[in-house]
């Protein structure tokens, strides 16, 4: 098992990396940005993924220091893209915990100084919307810095439409549990088929999350949604892959 020594270490030395899914354009195909996506190339383990050493993090107030090296990273990223012409419209969203945004006021390395790039924009779960005013309030500020704000995994928790519409949220990341049963799943067809209706009418930018299937591609599509990310597309890939990836979907 990870040890909290073991993963200080690890940020220290230049052990985590980020991977990136290609969010794409429904309508055409083309890649409009990234996700990025941590892991933990551990020297004995091999590639770890987030589930396997988040958790500490957190438990751990490692998150803090992790979560602000995800953003530098994803930051220098996003910039060496737009420095390339035809990458120059990318966008990149960041995940960033509620345990970070809670602890981001009471350490130096405040989330709120941060010098965010255009185009990379930040993802949090629902969760964080709920339980913690101190991250809500740190929510409101990133947001009038002019920081894009997504809500992942929309529809496992409990936040209502009406809840998002109290927060500077401009994006919803429909969990993929919904898309799953696609197109036959008549109860998440209405689920979606309703979010989507109301969120259109909120001005609220849709992403459809695992993707895996043309026939959920085709569902989603007829019910008005207009971003997506899955298998079907790319799985979360290296820089230069993603980078292949964009200039291949322009
Ligand atoms: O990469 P994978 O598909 O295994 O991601 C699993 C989970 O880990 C996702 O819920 C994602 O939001 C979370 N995650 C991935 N990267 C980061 C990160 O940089 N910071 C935080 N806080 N969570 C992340
Ligand atoms: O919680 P979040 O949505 O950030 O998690 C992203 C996770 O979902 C990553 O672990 C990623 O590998 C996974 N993922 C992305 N696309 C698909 C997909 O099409 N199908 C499945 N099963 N998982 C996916
Ligand atoms: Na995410
Ligand atoms: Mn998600």
């Amino acid at each position: 098992l990870n040890t909290e020594r073991e993963l200080r270490e690890a940020i220290g030395r230049g052990e985590l990396v980020l991977h990136y899914q290609p969010v794409v354009c429904l309508t055409d195909g083309s890649c409009c940005g990234f996700e990025a996506l941590v892991r933990w190339q551990h020297p004995v383990r091999g590639l770890l993924a987030p589930s396997e050493f988040i958790g500490l993090a957190e438990e751990t107030g490692l998150i803090a220091p992790l979560g602000m090296w995800v953003l530098r990273e994803g930051a220098r990223q996003l910039r060496a893209w737009h420095q390339h012409g035809q990458l120059a419209h990318l966008s990149l969203a960041v995940n960033i915990s509620g345990q970070q945004l809670r602890e981001t006021a009471r350490t130096d390395q405040r989330l709120i100084d941060f010098d965010f790039p255009p185009g990379l924009e930040l993802e949090v779960t629902e969760s964080t919307l709920i339980d913690a005013p101190e991250a809500v309030e740190n929510l409101h500020a990133l947001s009038r810095l002019g920081v894009p704000l997504s809500l992942d995994d929309f529809g496992t928790g409990f936040a209502s439409l009406a809840a998002v519409q109290r927060h500077p949220i401009s994006t919803l990341k429909l969990d993929r549990s919904f898309i799953a049963p696609l197109p036959s799943g008549t109860r998440q067809r209405a689920i979606v088929a309703s979010v989507l209706t109301l969120a259109l009418h909120l001005n609220l930018r849709v992403i459809a999350e695992g993707l895996e299937t043309p026939e959920q591609v085709q569902a989603v599509t007829e019910m008005g949604c207009r971003y997506g990310q899955g298998f079907l597309f790319s799985r979360p890939v290296t820089a230069d892959e993603a980078a292949k990836y964009a200039l291949t979907h322009p």
